[in-house]
Order: C-alpha cells, then structure tokens, then sequence
C-alpha cells in the first residue's frame, strides 16, 4: 500500500468558564473564571523506523487531544498534547479540498515534520468580561473545534535514476548488474511487479536507481502496471531509457515510449533521458548494430549501446550517468525556493456564549 487517505482533526479548544470569588466576609467576590486550554496541533513527521503505509490500513481517523476548560482563580485549562503522525521518508503530504489535491510537503528528507491541523483555541473565561456595568459576567465563550483535513499520503521512492522501457527489454538484469539489488528477472513480461530500488557506486560517487516496471502503450491511461508506478519516477532526475536491441522497431519503441510519458505528464518527458540500447551480446543483435547505430546518428541521438548480462558497455553508460546527475545537480543549486508554509484556517465557531 502506498496511497492511502486519512482524516485528521486537531484538538478542540477547551471552554472558558464562569466562576466568582468566594471568600467569607466578601459577598460579592469578582469573575474568576478562567481560559480553556488550546487544543493540540496535528503534525506529520518522518519517521526513520517506519517503511511503508500499513499502519494506516487498520487507522484512518486522527485527532489530537482537546484543551481541559478553565478552572477557577483564573487558571487557565491545560493544551491538549499535540499528535505527531509518524511516515516513512519519501511521503507526500496532500491536502484534499472537493476532489483536489494540493501538495503540503515533500517529506524526502529525515527530520521534516509538517503542521496539518490547528488545534482550536481555548474559549475565554468570565474573568474577561467584568465591565463597570457588569461586574458580575456570567458569560464565557466556547472553545474552537480543531481544524479538520482529509489529507492523502502518497509514499514514492526517492530514486535519482528511473530505468524505464518496455517490459522484457531487460531493466532487472541492468539494475542487477550494476548494484546489489536482486530483482526478478525471466523471459516474460511484467516478471517485475513492483518498482525495485538499487544503489550504485561508481568511484567515489554513488546514486540510487530505480526499475520503473510495467510501462506498455496506453500506460497514462491505467494499461499495463505503469501508471500505478510513473509517479515514482516523477522525482527522479535522469531517465534510462532501455530499448531492446531485438525491436524491429527500435526507433518506435523510443518514440512510443516517450510520448507516453509525455501523455502522462509532459514534465517527464523533459527530464535528461539516457538511450540504451541492450541485448548487444545476441548475434542477431551484433549484426544489427551499424544499421542501429545510423538510425540513431541520423536523429542527432547518442545511444549507448550495452549487454545487461555480459557487462559490456555498463561502466560507461554508469559514468555518463554520475556526469548527467552532476549537469542536474549543479542547474538545481540556484536561488532556493521559499519554503510553502501551511496554515490551515480552523473552522470558526468563535464566540459562542455559554
Ligand atoms: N541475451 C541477453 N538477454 C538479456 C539481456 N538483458 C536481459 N536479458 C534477458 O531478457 C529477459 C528479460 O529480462 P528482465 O531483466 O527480466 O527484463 P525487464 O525489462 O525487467 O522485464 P519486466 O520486469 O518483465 O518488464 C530475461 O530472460 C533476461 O535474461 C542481455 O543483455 N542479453
Ligand atoms: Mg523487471
């Protein structure tokens, strides 16, 4: 599971209340009344223990703990304790508003830890409300509900290179070629099921890749697996594109491809992509090559062209990998961009007398 829908609610304010002095000899003691506390805060942080969404397969109401009300001699009611709702790295926190989605936060680095609902405040005791008129105020306000949110958790890997490509061309046995991942490989589509994480080290450099499996035509529009994992390879910054070097219709396949990605959502067809060509190790491959290689020269496009199961060629795509990687990573490092800070507006009730 790594999409999953919960209500949060922050604490309720805790009211105000009415209350006198009493003392012997003084018959007619002030308000004492004192506030509600404020109702706790809903945060959700990252939690490095937490892999996965399952704990919100059985739990999918949260709120946070309401303010006590007022007490007398003034004494304002305890905050209700905030509730921190624990995900694991690589959540993206949205706000459903009616059938939108707004994105809150990026949760794709340890630490971060993000407000999603306000507790109410705490009502107001009589104290407050003692006039020249009215020296005796029976009036004291509500607290506030907490706000409440339906918000979306969407879990995605944090890969910095997605391999994509048909299925069968031989994403698997590149990525398992090139770091210790051990993902499903057979000669059948659709072997991989789920995307597959690996790292790779190349010098003192190391990157995570990623196997976007399931990719068919018709992938924007829920063929195939692919558009259930695209959304993964949404933050990826470079793309290997893996062609089987068996196609007839080499060139389709990439085009095809592309545009499919580009249906899904343009953004990811701009993405720096790398062509490989694979399966060079197979004669009728090797036989194919020059007639491959000029398709390729004539589109202005630089193939690599690489065995997935001999090795041949992998060091060097690897590379031209860590030097797209770094081209990304040094345009990324200009000005940063303001942090979008979230404030929700809590439902308002405000001033309801007791
Ligand atoms: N000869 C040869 N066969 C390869 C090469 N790379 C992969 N294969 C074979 O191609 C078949 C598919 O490989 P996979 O790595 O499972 O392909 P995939 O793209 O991950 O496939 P799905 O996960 O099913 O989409 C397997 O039988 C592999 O052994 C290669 O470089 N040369
Ligand atoms: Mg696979």
């Amino acid at each position: 599971m790594d999409r999953v829908e919960i209500m949060i609610g922050g604490g309720d304010g805790g009211d105000g209340v009415v209350r006198f002095r009493h003392e012997k000899f003084v018959p007619l003691g002030g308000p004492t009344g004192g506030d509600g506390g404020d109702g706790g805060n809903v945060y959700i942080a990252v939690d490095r223990s937490t892999a996965n969404l399952d704990y919100f397969r059985r739990k999918r109401s949260f709120k946070a703990v309401s303010g006590k009300s007022g007490e007398k001699q003034k004494k304002h009611g305890a905050k209700g304790d905030d509730l921190v709702i624990k995900v694991p790295l690589g959540t993206m926190v949205l706000l459903k508003e009616d059938e939108r989605e707004v994105l809150l936060a990026d949760l794709s680095q340890q630490g971060q830890k993000v407000l999603v609902a306000k507790g109410g405040s705490g009502g107001l005791g009589n104290v407050h409300f003692a006039t020249s008129r009215n020296q005796a105020p029976k009036i004291a306000t509500k607290g506030e509900p907490g706000g409440e949110h339906r918000i979306v958790l969407d879990l995605r890997l944090i890969a910095d290179v997605g391999i994509i490509g048909y299925p069968n061309v031989g994403k698997s046995t590149l990525l398992a070629a090139v770091s210790k991942a051990k993902p499903k490989i057979a000669d059948y589509p659709f072997t991989t099921r789920e995307p597959a994480l690996g790292v790779v080290e190349v010098g003192m450099k190391t990157f995570v890749l990623a196997e976007i499996p399931g990719l068919v035509d018709g992938a924007h529009l829920g063929r195939g697996l692919g558009h259930e994992f695209l959304r993964h390879a949404e933050r990826t910054k470079v793309l290997l594109h893996v062609l089987d070097g068996r196609s007839p219709a080499i060139i389709d396949d990439m085009s095809n491809l592309k545009g499919e990605l580009a249906l899904y959502k343009p953004e990811m067809a701009q993405k720096p992509q790398v062509v490989v060509v694979n399966k060079v190790d197979l004669p009728e491959v090797q036989a194919r090559l020059p007639e491959i290689g000029q398709l390729f020269g004539t589109l202005g496009i630089k193939a690599f062209f690489i065995s997935a199961i001999t090795k041949q060629g992998l060091s060097e795509l690897m590379s031209e990998v860590v030097r797209m990687l770094e081209e990304v990573q040094a345009r990324c490092t200009g000005p940063e961009e303001p942090m979008a800070i979230f404030r929700p507006k809590p439902k308002v009730r405000r001033g309801k007398w007791i």
